[in-house]
């Protein structure tokens, strides 16, 4: 009796093909954004970010780390751009490198808002928030570890500016080659500035009310969307995270009320750090199930996630595919490293932010199979 395989396996692994929007990933594993602060003059991505980023290319899907859409989207040092000529072409040197090693990666698009300081921004600038209130966090800038600057409040006639910088940097990714977006909503930066009530107090069409404050979110995302296609637009949000100074008075409603949004706009995923980023997944209660429930495209979950939780997780339906951050810094082969259950590279702490190759590319591979 012949019997036919199912193209599309009942129970899901984690190293089980998936398509999300327009990409075909071979397995469900993948990298986090990650900031590596490594950028070289003009903030361009350098050759050396060709190679790390090939040597990760069989994870399923890449996301780049956070990448500024202008001059006042900066908030460290060192990050790179997508907004000059030359950023693009550093670009299309990753890009080509991770395709021609099989590998599918996106843009992590950033506007940092008030998690920046004076000496990071053209001469004269202060950084911009959705209100003038300075968050109580530090950055990284030329001279150290720092506190962040007083932001100014951005006025609603500067709103479509920051809008179009993101629809622009989204044409420059594929200009680029990237195959899709994920716009960073979430950590802290301006689009969760304008989400959260801690750090929005604005009395306008975008203060107030969750339908206000969702707005700059789905206007980013929209531009973005209408420029790329839905199918290569994804966002990430991290409903509960306190990291840069915040906090929300009801963030189930609010995030609940952010996915419904961008469901309408059928994109094709969104990606939630579950917890508190980098650190306890329990910091406050929160129902992802009912967050997912409100979108239908593909959903990427993240945080502390190990091989084990993350194969629950793909297998009871809870995600369609994991997110890892720290340990793609260390394992290049992190997909095969979790196949074969073979033990993880330790990462370095002090090599995660700045320098060379150290720490970047040297963490090695498994030997080839025999
Ligand atoms: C670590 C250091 C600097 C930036 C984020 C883009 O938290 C970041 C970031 C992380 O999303």
């Amino acid at each position: 009796m012949a019997v036919s395989p199912s193209p599309v396996p009942a129970v899901p692994s984690l190293f089980d093909p998936v398509r999300i929007g327009a990409l075909e990933l071979s397995n469900r594993i993948v990298m986090a954004p990650l900031t590596r602060s490594r950028a070289g003059e003009g903030l361009v991505p350098s050759p050396l970010a060709a190679e790390y980023y090939g040597q990760r290319a069989s994870a399923g899907l890449i996301i780049s780390e956070a990448t500024q859409v202008g001059p006042l989207a900066q908030g460290y040092i060192a990050t790179p751009g997508i907004y000059t000529r030359e950023q693009v072409e550093g670009w299309r040197r990753v890009t080509d490198e991770v395709h021609r090693r099989g590998g599918r990666i996106v843009v992590q698009l950033w506007h940092v808002g008030r998690v920046s300081h004076v000496s990071l921004l053209p001469p004269g600038e202060v950084p911009v928030a959705p209100s003038a209130i300075r968050a109580s966090t530090k950055t990284f800038a030329p001279e150290g570890y720092v506190d962040v600057s007083e932001p100014r409040a951005l006025g609603i006639d500067e709103i479509p500016g920051v809008v179009e910088e993101f629809r622009q940097a989204a044409r420059n990714a594929i200009d680029a080659g990237f195959d899709g977006v994920e716009v960073h909503g979430a950590n802290g930066y301006l689009i969760d500035q304008f989400l959260r009530d801690g750090s929005n107090r604005r009395d306008d069409a975008y203060g107030g009310s969750i339908e206000n404050r969702t707005r700059l979110l789905f206007e980013v995302v929209e531009a973005v969307a209408r420029e790329i296609g839905p199918e290569r637009t994804g966002v990430r949000l991290a409903p509960v995270t306190p990291v840069n100074d915040m906090h929300d008075s009801n963030p189930q409603a609010l995030f609940e009320r952010a996915v419904e949004r961008l469901d309408a706009l059928g994109i094709a995923f969104v990606h939630v750090i579950e917890g508190a980023t980098g650190g306890p997944r329990d910091n406050l209660p929160f129902d992802y199930a009912a967050l997912r429930a409100k979108f239908r495209g593909a959903w990427i979950a993240n945080n502390g996630y190990d091989r084990d939780m993350a194969e629950a997780a793909v297998r009871e339906g809870r995600a369609d595919a994991v997110a890892f951050g720290r340990a793609f810094i260390a394992n290049p082969d992190l997909v095969r490293r979790l196949r074969e259950n073979a033990p993880l590279n330790t990462p370095d702490r002090d090599t995660f932010y700045g320098g060379g190759a150290r720490g970047y590319t040297d963490y090695p591979a498994l030997d080839p199979a025999p």
